[in-house]
């Protein structure tokens, strides 16, 4: 077995450490935090004197505990490491704890006397956006002549939509473990995705340089973009409480408080107005949107941004103009989740077809075909970048011929007509994502590839493992390149101490990145062999090809030196077998100021088409089949794309369907726990899901050929919702808003008109 093959098996065996599960250390102490209870309150005072009587605590600290700044905002200082004389969200730090166990350090936490002056959350965006609670600047945009378009158009609709957030639901909780050692260093075991920034805010709360700090990341239990940012508030409090107490601490949040204290992807409220022909193509386009960013601001600029580069998704928009405002509200701070805020704005112009499809009667395929980006004109975004290379027309006619579309349209018209409690329909939704950090400095990598005397390899890279593949892909890359077997090539966990100043693993581009790091890294080890290798084997430089561990002319292929006398004969002359490299994405530059530019190397792109069934007795539905046609480029690992794509698919399909977040009036989260808050199941799954990856697009200037994968097949999932929603119209062809998620009530609601 493979190294990827034993890690894979390993997790479904249950046998991946994850940061709860490393040996600890014997006299390890477990930390706990001291939550309000209260959306928002003045802190009167706090008392702990008790509970630091209470057996089996050792320390207990405060805000004033605190050596270096008491700030783990990562983009703002908005953000305390423990609040001082406010608190703004239901969960949010005021203490911290260490204790001999978690149980003791929670009973010493019910001794905490916290005395607080409640005052009125704001929990409601609207209400933010009244009392502009904006932690930054809205966005906009605006490209072409809005008004006009408008006057020019057959038709022109307005409307409302409210889109739900989403919890991460990650296997493995928010975790950290911090031994502080003798030399004033400290060691971090973080369950996070952004290793370098864990580092950067413990940092500046310990009053540390950042060489001082050690954080180390194996695989972790998933991240979904929830452990980009936050993943820093467990390293630091963990932190804090290790250096303090001289002893090891691990701090671990339970399930609960995960979902109580964590962001979700943001909720939007979203007002929009679109002018379109009786033909179905769209003229202009104009959209409020409301986000809610809850207390701080998070990662929420970079996410509204992408926001603002998605709202056209596949299609060209002759005028368009947007306002995005950033509303401040009393909850836990949202953050990056899957498609970055890319869903929350394609999910309104999706459903925008839909509509434009229901007012001119031309099928919805049809109505999105029409407006899709052209190959010659037409192909330019409302931020100025070109639509280059442009398959959205091929991937049309491909999915429309492989799903059996017009046939099935056809047999869904006679189900409807003899069914009058289920409705059937089909939905078809492409997806255009733009690859990079919007934020161009992000799209930085570097790469550290050690050989070995006996020619085995390990990689040292920035990207982190968390289910994704990429150590896999990472691994097929060192061994194509070095023409070794995959199982010669190790890959270690992710370390600041080796690769330095890492840009979290997110916007999918972690493969793309890393990869492209390694391979600089392995080209030079084997410029610098190869110059070795033609004078001991009397070959030519330029002929020289590494293939099964081996090494040979191409001029006489029969004739091969192994790759280990290679590297021992080189060892022995002194030449290193270790090399570092560095890749910056080329190219890219993007204008906040006037939201123009070329933010994106790339853009990766699919198309779905699913099919539903939708029970008007129930609310509930079916997802009868689901085609999926998606551009990875040259696949590294196929089985690893169509696994993303499935995973991605089908976690939209939760969002948009059954994952609901429900607060009390007084901002508390009921839904805080698998009990009552329900992701997709292996129920849930297309009864027929046919996933492909679309033939013969290498892309030259990806790693291996590649294209990302992550986040952009998470839009297709759109097609489920939108398919619901066609369904209802077969039932009430009058009209309703078929808000996100669509759940059995929304269902019925839309489907007898009630209203909400
Ligand atoms: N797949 C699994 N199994 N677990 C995850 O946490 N995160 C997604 C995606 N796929 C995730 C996943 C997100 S949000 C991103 S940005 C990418 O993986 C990050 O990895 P990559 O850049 O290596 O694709
Ligand atoms: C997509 C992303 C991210 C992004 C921009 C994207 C992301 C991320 C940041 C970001 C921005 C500013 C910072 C920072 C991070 O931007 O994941 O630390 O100061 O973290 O288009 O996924
Ligand atoms: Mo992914 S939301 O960019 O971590």
């Amino acid at each position: 077995m493979d190294q990827a093959t034993k890690r894979i098996a390993a997790h479904f065996t249950g046998q991946t450490r994850f940061v709860d599960d490393i040996d600890k250390p014997s006299n390890t102490l477990y930390g706990y935090i001291v939550k309000s209870d209260v959306a928002y309150g003045r802190v009167e005072s706090v008392n702990y004197e008790k509970a630091l009587k209470s057996p089996g605590v050792c320390a207990i600290l405060s805000h004033k505990d605190i050596p270096g700044k008491n700030s783990m905002g990562a983009v703002f200082d908005d953000e305390p490491v423990l609040a001082e004389d406010y608190v703004e969200f239901i969960g949010q730090a005021v203490l911290l704890i260490a204790a001999t166990s978690r149980q003791a350090a929670a009973d010493a936490a019910k001794k905490v006397e916290i005395v607080l002056t409640e005052l009125e959350p704001v929990l409601d965006v609207e209400e933010s956006f009244r009392k502009k609670n904006f932690p930054f600047d809205p966005l906009f945009i605006e490209s072409g002549d809005v008004e006009s378009g408008f006057e020019g158009s057959h038709f022109v609709i307005e409307g409302e939509l409210a889109i739900g957030g989403q919890e991460h639901f990650y296997l493995e909780t928010n975790a950290a473990m911090s031994i502080p050692k003798a030399d004033g260093t400290i060691v971090v075991y973080s369950s996070t995705q952004n290793p370098s920034e864990n580092q950067l805010i413990i940092s500046h709360a310990l009053d540390l340089e950042s060489s001082r700090i050690e954080v180390i990341t194996d695989v972790i239990g998933g991240g979904f973009g929830g452990k980009e940012t936050q993943s820093n508030w467990c390293a630091v409090w963990s932190a804090l409480l290790a250096t303090h107490c001289k002893r090891a601490v691990v701090m671990v949040l339970d399930r609960r408080e995960d979902m109580l204290i964590t962001g979700k992807r943001h909720p939007v409220k979203v007002n929009y107005k679109v002018g379109f022909n009786s033909n179905g193509k769209i003229n202009s386009y104009s959209s409020r949107f409301l986000f809610d960013v809850g207390f701080s601001a998070d990662l929420s600029r970079s996410i509204i941004e992408r926001a603002l580069l998605h709202l056209d998704n596949s299609y060209y928009i002759p005028a368009l103009k947007s306002e995005l405002y950033p509303c401040k509200t009393n909850r836990s701070s949202n953050t990056a989740f899957r498609g970055f805020g890319a869903p929350q704005s394609i999910a309104v112009i999706e459903y925008i077809m839909d509509e434009i499809s229901r007012k001119t009667g031309i099928d919805g395929a049809e109505v999105r075909r029409k407006n899709l980006y052209g190959e010659r004109v037409r192909n330019r975004a409302p931020y100025g970048q070109l639509i280059k290379d442009n398959i959205l027309g091929d991937l049309y006619r491909s999915i429309m011929e492989s799903s059996d579309y017009s046939a099935r349209v056809k047999e869904i018209k006679r189900f409807n007509r003899n069914s009058q409690w289920k409705k059937r329909a089909i939905a078809v939704v492409p997806v255009k994502f733009g690859i990079s950090f919007t934020t161009t400095f992000l799209n930085q990598g570097a790469a550290l590839v050690n050989l070995y005397k006996d020619g085995s390899v390990a990689l040292h890279q920035g990207g982190v493992e968390m289910g994704q593949g990429l150590y896999d892909k990472m691994i097929e890359v060192a061994s194509r390149e070095f023409g070794i077997k995959k199982e010669s090539v190790r890959i270690c966990s992710t370390n600041t101490m080796v690769i330095p100043n890492t840009s979290a693993t997110a916007a999918s581009t972690g493969s793309d990145i890393n990869g492209h790091a390694i391979k600089l890294a392995i080209e030079c080890l084997k410029a610098r062999l190869n110059v070795f290798a033609a004078t001991l084997y009397g070959i030519d430089l330029i002929d020289i090809v590494w293939e099964n561990s081996t090494i040979y002319s191409r001029k006489k292929p029969s004739e091969t030196h192994p790759l280990s006398h290679l590297i021992q004969n080189a060892y022995l002359a002194r030449i290193s077998l270790s090399e570092q490299a560095f890749y910056k994405t080329p190219g890219i530059h993007f204008n906040r100021e006037s939201s123009r530019g070329e933010p994106f190397y790339y853009y990766a792109c699919g198309i779905a088409a699913s099919e539903v069934e939708v029970d008007f007795l129930t609310g509930s539905h079916t997802v009868l089949r689901a085609d999926i046609l998606h551009d990875v480029g040259e696949s590294i690992d196929p089985l690893i794309d169509k696994g993303q794509i499935e995973g991605a698919f089908v976690q939209c399909m939760g969002w948009t369907t059954v994952e609901e977040l429900v607060y009390n009036n007084k901002g508390l989260l009921l839904t805080a726990g698998p009990d009552s808050y329900k992701i997709p199941g292996v129920a849930d799954i297309p009864k027929d899901f046919r996933v492909s990856l679309y033939k013969d697009n290498p892309f030259k200037d990806g790693i291996l050929r590649s294209r990302a994968v992550g986040e952009p097949p998470f839009i297709l999932g759109l097609s489920v919702w939108l398919a619901i929603k066609q369904a209802i119209s077969k039932f009430n062809p009058g009209e309703f808003r078929l808000d996100l998620p669509a759940t059995k009530e929304k269902i019925l609601k839309c489907a007898y008109g009630y209203e909400e």
